[in-house]
């Protein structure tokens, strides 16, 4: 074996993946370790793959319902998806080949707030999860088990599923034991406490899961990489967007808002975009910044190198092949300023407020008073999910949304009249940011809030379009409080509909 595995009890299970799929049933509810990629398990899902197609071809169906953290490795959310294997998938996915059995209408798709999946679990209404499957980076003497490179909702599925499948991974650098910090204070109410974590780099758990060892019915060992999150440079126009947000942040300083050289704990959604954005930061002199998110992403660990950032605290890495090589030839660096926790802590509603996240996170359109649509386009068709934006996006100090102005070569202004689908409303966005410029929503009544978005925010091809609609509305003889035309309403994206283009 590879010792990683440290305690004699545990070395008893090792097995071959072949062998211990056979623990996982038709109709199981399965939940995985995973969350953007990193520490996903690498071998019981291509062995539960083969299992399934034989099972089938003996006549018997075999679908799994499926829990993880957030989205999971590419490979493992297609291997799944392509042989239609998942009857319910929760609570977010950003996999093409899944998003389409989604929108065929042949896999269910429940998609909540990451925040919330911990809890709703424990409630029970998911029902009995029958496996746990997690991936470690070893056991301790104790029988404590040591994450890896995310931590996602690991420590639920550990604590709640009736039977577990460790997959330990020698990959996984040993050093980044003590990286951790595994809360076990969460309890649902009414016997809930407050979370006593009141600094981005507060400790207030343990460094590793604990496990009934009687629940663990197999070890597999394994030394696969985590597959890379892809990353594209930086573009002239995630750049503008970047160079609008650091302004800003210059801005807040200046009105006393915002502490000048720490700024407050940031929190960036996944993406190029995001990446531009922490990139951006490294340009505008910060030292001692923190950083409270669910996931890192590369430029983080270079404004952690640079000293722009001090500490950052996620429940995941989301690195590509170079970030990965950066964090392993440096791990004894990294752990003293990263720390990774449950996503039920990274995404708590109550320490999001309680340190006064700035939240910037992606979105597909929002509507001219600040309705945002992160996940449906058209209205209809999941793009990934909510994921954790929401979580940020309601409880932070300073709440942004950002987004190139158009889509599809311009056919899709990111600025509409009324958005189809609304997962963040007008009343948790303060701040809209495009490449064009930004909208402080913030103290303005909806007819200002359409006027600053359609100057400010939308690309100048659309701006007459919006503008025509809004004076309008507002012209109408009863026109309320927040002027439409509710016939005209989804004009944009019956238009693109109907010929491929909103103009
Ligand atoms: O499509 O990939 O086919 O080219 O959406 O768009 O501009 O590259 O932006 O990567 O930041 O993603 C909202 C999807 C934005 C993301 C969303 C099409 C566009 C392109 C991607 P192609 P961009 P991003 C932490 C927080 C919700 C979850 C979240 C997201 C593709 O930010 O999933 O915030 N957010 N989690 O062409 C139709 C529009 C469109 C559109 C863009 N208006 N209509 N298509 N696109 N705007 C993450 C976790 O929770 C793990």
């Amino acid at each position: 074996t590879s010792g990683r595995i440290r305690n004699a009890a545990f070395v008893t299970k090792v097995m071959s993946a072949d062998e211990a799929v056979k623990f996982i049933h038709p109709a199981d509810t399965v939940a995985i370790s995973g969350f953007a990629s990193a520490g996903t398990p690498k071998v019981i899902i291509p062995a539960l793959t083969d299992r399934i197609r034989e099972s089938r071809a003996a006549g018997t169906n075999f679908t799994i319902n499926l829990l993880t953290g957030a989205s999971v490795s590419t490979e493992t959310e297609r291997l799944l998806a392509e042989i239609d294997g998942i009857a319910l998938r929760m609570p977010y996915q950003s996999e093409s080949t899944a998003r389409k059995k989604i929108n065929d209408g042949r896999m269910d798709y429940v998609d909540i707030h990451l925040s919330h999946v911990a809890q709703q679990v424990w409630e029970g209404y998911y029902g009995t999860i029958d496996v746990a499957v997690v991936e470690v980076a070893g056991i301790t003497e104790s029988g404590e088990l040591i994450p890896s490179a995310s931590i996602g909702n690991n420590k639920t599925w550990l604590d709640v599923a009736d039977k577990i499948i460790l997959e330990v991974n020698s990959w996984v650098p040993a050093a980044m034991e003590g990286m951790h910090d595994v809360y076990y204070g969460t309890a649902l109410p009414p016997h809930r406490t407050p979370i006593q974590l009141t600094r981005v780099e507060d400790r207030i758990g343990q460094t590793t899961y604990r496990v009934d060892p009687a629940k663990v019915v197999a070890v597999v060992e394994t030394d696969a990489r985590d597959s890379a999150s892809p990353l594209t440079p930086p573009d002239t126009v995630s750049e503008a967007i970047a160079g609008h947000v650091v302004d800003f942040f210059a801005h807040e300083v200046r009105a006393g808002r915002l502490p000048a050289d720490t700024l407050l704990p940031l929190q960036a959604g996944i993406g190029n975009v995001a990446n531009a954005v922490l990139g951006g930061l490294d340009r505008g002199g910060y030292k001692g910044l923190t950083c409270y998110s669910e996931v890192i992403q590369d430029s983080m660990l270079r404004l952690i190198k640079d000293g722009a950032v001090a500490h950052a605290s996620s429940t995941a890495l989301a690195l590509s092949e170079n970030g990965i090589e950066e964090l392993t030839a440096n791990i004894d660096f990294y752990r003293e300023h990263i720390t990774l926790r449950p996503q039920e802590i990274s995404n708590h509603p109550e320490i999001v407020r309680r340190l006064g996240i700035i939240a910037m996170n992606g979105m597909l359109e929002a509507d001219i008073y600040g309705n945002v649509n992160s996940t449906h386009v058209m209205g209809t068709k999941i793009m990934n999910g909510i994921g954790g934006s929401g979580d940020f996006a309601r409880n932070g100090y300073v709440s942004m949304f950002l987004s190139p102005s158009t889509a599809r070569g311009g056919a899709i202004s990111a600025i509409v009249p009324m958005v189809p689908h609304v997962d963040h409303t007008e009343h948790d966005t303060q701040i809209i940011v495009t490449e064009h410029g930004l909208a402080d929503l913030r103290a303005l009544s909806p007819r200002r809030r359409a006027r600053l978005i359609i100057e400010n925010c939308a690309h100048p091809d659309y701006r007459p379009m919006l503008r025509d609609y809004f004076e309008r509305a507002d012209a109408q003889p009863d026109s309320g409080h927040t002027p439409h035309i509710l016939g005209e309403a989804f004009g944009f994206h019956q238009r693109y509909l109907q010929t491929g283009s909103m103009r």
